[in-house]
């Protein structure tokens, strides 16, 4: 490992930078429709300062049906009704940058929405010229006894592909005999990458937005748009049944590399490319961010989101933390040289992270704690999800009925339909921990009943717990996760190392204790997170010199502690970072 100096550091805004990340339908209602809004986000724009983060990544706000809360976009270029005008959006961008807060719009241009104006034209008809911006295909034939979908008598989908979300991939349209592909919703087609006029108005719609100020994009699944050749050429129809052939496609570097140069390069923009699948290699990883790379400035990887799934979508594996361990080394240790890393715990996505990964009973404001004090000392740039700083937990829905989200309720509901489960009760702590809808009740401000959200009835239930863990509470309360995060935050601020220092991972098959050290020049860091309830021993391997260093605890989440980092006890879910110089 080579360890960097100060003077070779290679800076750059976003990689000081910490992210907090917005979903507007859950943020804040501001008109009682029970929606999360942007005059609501506007309404909390002090607080985002207050809590001293640098950039917000806005959820899809564009035009859109709602199928999958925004990923199904009905036109790139205006606001969804529900959510606003394009004169709201462009005054929360001024409020933003008056308070130095940087935005990143979601881009999804892997789909739009069945309703766009594209997709309306490309189903009329096999001649027009929209038919080649989606990607259809004739049914097979050659298949005897075919159950599975919707199509005319003995006619299957092209190929097996099952949807992310469940069901076939295809979907057969009756007007033109054909079926589209979708890998997300029904209601959400695939665009077809191929096709360079595809790519010239997703460009041109880049462009626009960049021109209204913004500071970069998250790039929704940006890893799918290239389709392997079976798909692309409109071979003949195939067997294939594994979705994973889609994945970082055959010509995906050379479309993100061409949005880079026609798009993105020279501007000073934050990009981060969602990278659907696991165990990407740091070839390919540095292929999208390293020097020599497509441009992007980071990715989302799945790795550690992926360790406790099991196969069905309300399987729950065991994980453990030297498993955990390793996925982060990897990518600490991948991109060091070349490439950043991005730092996520959970997203909209997700369950909510001190459920997941920490503990959201007894050590709930410990184990935030320790997360955040994770995720704010690891190399790379830190998302932070909103309700995150209020160490907000998952959320049990207590019926099927309760539960908004396509990718729970399309699965469960064609399990129940098929007889695989009988009720709603067998599947339902799966859930609890699984569902995306954890991460998407109401963001708690208040103990109100309906946590200070809406006025109105909220679209989605807001978790009981909002009675103790709110942003009012947490304001009032200094030793509250909110005050740590912000002290984080800070932090990371004023000490280069935080953001650039080398990582150099500490007994690696340790099962309750994470620690590293972060190194920059003469300056060190020494990070220990105790994932447990006990109390557990810690010892400095040798090869760790500390001899007449000068030692003190720059942040913790139980106060004090000793200053003899040679041995030492931590208390349950405890962590600190000592200063060593
Ligand atoms: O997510 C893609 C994605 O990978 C998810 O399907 C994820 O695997 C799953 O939700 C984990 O349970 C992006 C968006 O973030 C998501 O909200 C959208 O539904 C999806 O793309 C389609 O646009």
């Amino acid at each position: 490992m080579t360890s960097h100096a100060e003077d070779e550091i290679d800076r750059a805004w976003w990689k000081e930078a910490v992210v907090y990340q917005i979903y507007p339908r859950s943020f804040n209602d501001s008109d009682g429709d029970g929606v999360g809004d942007i005059p609501g986000i506007i309404e909390k724009l002090d607080y985002l300062a207050d809590l001293g983060v640098d950039v917000v990544w806005l959820n899809p706000v564009y035009e859109s049906p709602n199928a999958d809360n925004g990923y199904d976009i009905a036109d790139y270029r205006a606001i969804m009704d529900e959510f606003g005008t394009m004169a709201d959006w462009e005054e929360l961008l001024a409020g933003l940058h008056e308070r130095d807060i940087k935005l990143i719009m979601d881009l999804v241009v892997n789909h739009t929405s069945d309703e766009h104006e594209w997709f309306r034209r490309s189903r009329e008809s096999k001649e027009n010229e929209y038919r080649d911006y989606y990607v259809w295909r004739r049914g097979r034939t050659d298949v005897d006894g075919w159950t599975g979908h919707k199509g005319p008598e003995g006619e299957a989908p092209p190929n097996e592909w099952e949807s992310f979300f469940g069901g076939p991939a295809w979907e057969y349209d009756e007007r033109t005999g054909e079926w589209y592909l979708h890998l997300f919703d029904v209601k959400q087609p695939d665009l077809n990458w191929e096709n360079p006029d595809v790519r010239d108005d997703v460009f041109e719609m880049m462009e626009w937005w960049l021109e209204k100020g913004i500071d970069g994009f998250r790039m929704d699944v940006i890893n799918l748009v290239s389709k392997p050749p079976s798909v692309a050429a409109n071979d003949p129809p195939t067997n294939e049944s594994d979705l994973g052939a889609t994945i970082d496609g055959p010509r995906i570097h050379e479309y993100v590399r061409e949005m880079n140069d026609r798009v993105l390069a020279g501007r000073d923009l934050l990009t981060v490319g969602e990278m659907i699948g696991s165990g990407m290699s740091m070839e390919e990883a540095t292929a999208y961010v390293g020097e020599d790379g497509d441009g992007l400035s980071m990715l989302f990887h799945f790795e550690h989101v992926l360790l406790d799934r099991g196969e069905r979508f309300w399987d729950v594996a065991d994980w453990n933390l030297t498993d955990l361990k390793g996925v982060f080394s990897k990518w600490q240790y991948g991109l060091s040289d070349d490439g950043w890393n991005s730092l996520y715990l959970n997203n909209h996505d997700q369950p909510r992270m001190v459920s997941r990964f920490g503990d959201d009973g007894e050590y709930r404001r410990e184990s935030a704690k320790l997360l955040g004090t994770l995720l704010h000392t690891l190399r790379g740039t830190p998302y932070v999800y909103q309700g995150e700083e209020l160490g907000m937990t998952n959320c049990r829905f207590e019926s099927l009925d309760e539960y908004r989200d396509v990718e729970t309720l399309n699965p469960v509901r064609s399990a129940l339909d098929g007889g695989e489960i009988e009720s709603f009760e067998e599947v339902k702590e799966g859930l609890w921990a699984n569902s995306r809808d954890n991460a998407r009740t109401p963001m708690q401000w208040t103990d109100g009943e309906r946590a200070g959200f809406t006025d109105g009835e909220p679209w989605i239930k807001a978790n009981p717990n909002c009675r103790e863990i709110n942003v009012e509470a947490a304001r009032a309360d200094e030793d509250s996760v909110w005050h740590y995060y912000r002290d984080l935050i800070d932090l990371r601020k004023e000490h280069d190392v935080i953001v650039y220092g080398d990582y150099d991972l500490l007994l690696p098959e340790h099962e309750e204790i994470w620690a590293y050290v972060r190194t920059l020049g003469d300056e060190r860091l020494l990070v220990t997170l105790n994932f447990s309830g006990e109390e557990t021993p810690f010892e400095l391997p040798d090869r760790i010199d500390v001899d007449g260093a000068t030692v003190e605890l720059l942040v913790g989440n139980y106060g004090d502690a000793e200053t003899n980092v040679e041995s030492f006890v931590l208390r349950p879910w405890e962590a600190r970072v000592y200063r060593v110089t």
